[in-house]
């Protein structure tokens, strides 16, 4: 039976989103192709900087902001070297190779804050690329695009 679950999992249901995830040396960039391409960069708060509320190495400035139970499919690659993409709550972990384009996807299904980290041994600062993953209803969704389109724009594709 697990051989049949480690091939449902690879088989990605249709998407209703999807969302571009590069690894840096050494924070994160997302880009959203389908909803105008603008893209930013995450990186992680440092501890002096923290807001209440906020954790110790898993908040970052720029949080990925998505619908909740929507399938978002992940395009997951790297700009210089190995990374990998992992978010315990959803099951995903997946590596991110420069050259490469890989595929994973998750549905959030509660509204929240979701945290990962980098999963592959990357350099000095493997341990403070933070993933944070908001998940929101779909009209907080539909504005904070509005947003970021505004706020990110110019911004550079990786
Ligand atoms: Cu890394």
């Amino acid at each position: 039976p697990s051989f049949r679950l480690l091939f449902l999992q690879l088989d990605l249901p249709k998407a209703d989103l999807t969302v571009k995830v590069t690894g840096h040396q050494w924070y994160w960039s997302y880009e959203y192709p389908d909803n105008g391409a603008f893209s930013f960069d995450s990186l992680m708060v440092a501890e002096a900087d923290l807001k209440p509320g906020q954790p110790r190495l898993l908040a970052v400035d720029n949080d990925v902001v998505v619908p909740v139970n929507k399938v978002v499919r992940i395009q997951v690659t790297a700009a210089d070297v190995i990374h990998s993409f992992a978010l315990p709550s959803f099951g995903v972990k997946i590596d991110a190779l420069p050259g490469r384009l890989n595929e994973s996807w998750f549905q959030a299904t509660k509204e929240g804050i979701y945290y990962g980290q980098c999963s592959e041994l990357c350099g000095k600062d493997h341990a403070f690329m933070p993933i944070a993953i908001r998940v929101v209803s779909e009209e907080e969704f539909a504005s904070w695009v509005e947003t970021a389109k505004q706020e990110f724009a110019g911004a550079a594709v990786p």
